[in-house]
């Protein structure tokens, strides 16, 4: 008798599991579907009425994450690979918000952040998967609530992170400005319509801690470093006047703003002024009839000038500041694969070229891509992908 009931308790069990799993997947598709019917109507909205579109902070989303916060003790933040201004400062700020209310937290990074990061409060309290792999997979299992935040896939954590935060049941909360999130989660707060996760990390933060203003300095300087580094300084993706209303209210909690920017830019290795100026100099191509320029660098010059990571961050965007160029290209050479990074002017749309070409994705002006191959072979993909584009990328059009 008795393991005939175990077998139909089993049974049970694993129905309910996979109805879980189908109302999960069910509720996914309805949120694409919405997003997508969201981004419809955004098409016929004209600039005036921009009021008109939906806040993705409504209060019903926030109220499901009271409640949920309400049930959990220990919190977890997890960002991407390569985690850069944009992935330290919202796991940061998360961080310091949930550490000030009293939970148990850990912000767990694949692999380690750039130095010039490591004046960031609290900094040293992250969780490096890739120097402390147990301690970080350890950690992530024993979440009750998971923020995911500046990726919008399981993948884009690392193989040592990625399955954990696939299989985990914790709760899930999304924050994320990539295009087409695809993670099952209970709250997704995403839009690629803002500067940077940390900016919709402000906006979270505000709305749920509501008329007690919880954003303390320093989780207000977290926020200003993805900002600014996910924006060259606040030089594209930024045309939001909502950006400069939360910058105010950041500078309102005594930032010092200029101290950051030094912290961050001023604040280089020697080994990458070596690698730049070997770039520019010589390591650069010009398409000029396709207003296109790539660069790239490969293992040995990575040696050869003590390469460290974060070193090549940005550099990409030079190739884009030539005059008449309006679409650029990076690749750094790793041991396994090809690192591309791509950067473009205006209209046309990198994002789609990084999914189309090389399996990438990312922002309409800037996105990137691993290429799984030698970096001569890239490169010629490269510039035989981009004459397809010979019409849209003529220099006619830009005079
Ligand atoms: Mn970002």
């Amino acid at each position: 008798m008795r393991p005939r009931l175990l077998h139909t308790l089993k049974k049970a069990a694993k129905v309910q599991i996979l109805f879980g799993k189908f109302i999960g997947r069910a509720a996914l598709v309805n949120l694409k579907f919405f997003n997508f019917q969201l981004s419809i109507f955004n098409l016929f909205v004209p600039l005036h009425l921009n009021f008109l579109k939906m806040s993705i902070f409504e209060k019903k989303k926030i109220q499901q994450v009271v409640d949920i916060l309400k049930d959990v003790r220990k919190i977890a933040i997890v960002s991407h690979f390569n985690p850069d201004g944009d992935a330290v400062g919202s796991s940061l700020a998360l961080y310091h918000y949930f550490k000030n209310a009293g939970y148990e937290v850990t912000s767990i990074l694949p692999n380690p952040f750039p130095g010039f990061l490591a004046w960031m409060p609290l900094s040293s309290e992250i969780i490096v998967a890739e120097k402390a792999k147990k301690k970080a997979r350890e950690a992530l299992k024993a979440a009750d609530l998971i923020f995911v935040v500046d990726m919008n896939a399981p993948h884009r954590c690392g193989n040592i992170l990625e399955d954990v935060l696939a299989k985990s049941s914790a709760h899930k909360v999304l924050i994320d400005h990539h295009i087409m999130p695809d993670l099952e989660c209970d709250v997704m707060f995403s839009t690629p319509k803002t500067t940077s996760t940390c900016e919709l990390v402000y906006q979270f933060l505000d709305k749920l801690s509501g008329k007690e203003d919880k954003i303390t300095h320093e989780i207000a300087s977290c926020i200003y470093v993805g900002m600014i580094t996910d924006t060259g300084s606040l030089s594209y993706a930024c045309n939001y006047s909502l950006t400069y209303n939360i910058i105010s209210k950041l500078m309102k909690k005594g930032i010092d703003g200029e101290q950051i920017h030094r912290n961050v830019y001023d604040n280089y290795e020697e080994s990458r002024f070596k690698l730049l100026g070997l770039c520019l100099n010589q390591r650069l191509t010009l398409m000029r009839n396709l207003s296109t320029s790539y660069m790239y660098l490969d293992l040995k010059d990575l040696k050869n000038n003590d390469y460290k990571a974060g070193d090549t961050e940005g550099f990409v965007n030079y190739g884009l500041s030539l005059h008449g160029i309006q679409f650029t290209a990076f690749f750094v050479e790793r041991e396994d694969r090809i690192r591309v990074s791509f950067r473009s002017k205006g209209n046309f749309d990198v994002s789609h070229f990084a999914r189309t070409h090389f399996n990438g994705g990312g922002h309409k002006n800037a996105s990137a891509a691993f290429f799984y191959g030698t970096l001569e072979e890239a490169i010629e993909h490269f510039e035989k992908v981009v004459k397809q584009y010979a019409d849209v990328l003529n220099p006619e059009n830009f005079k």
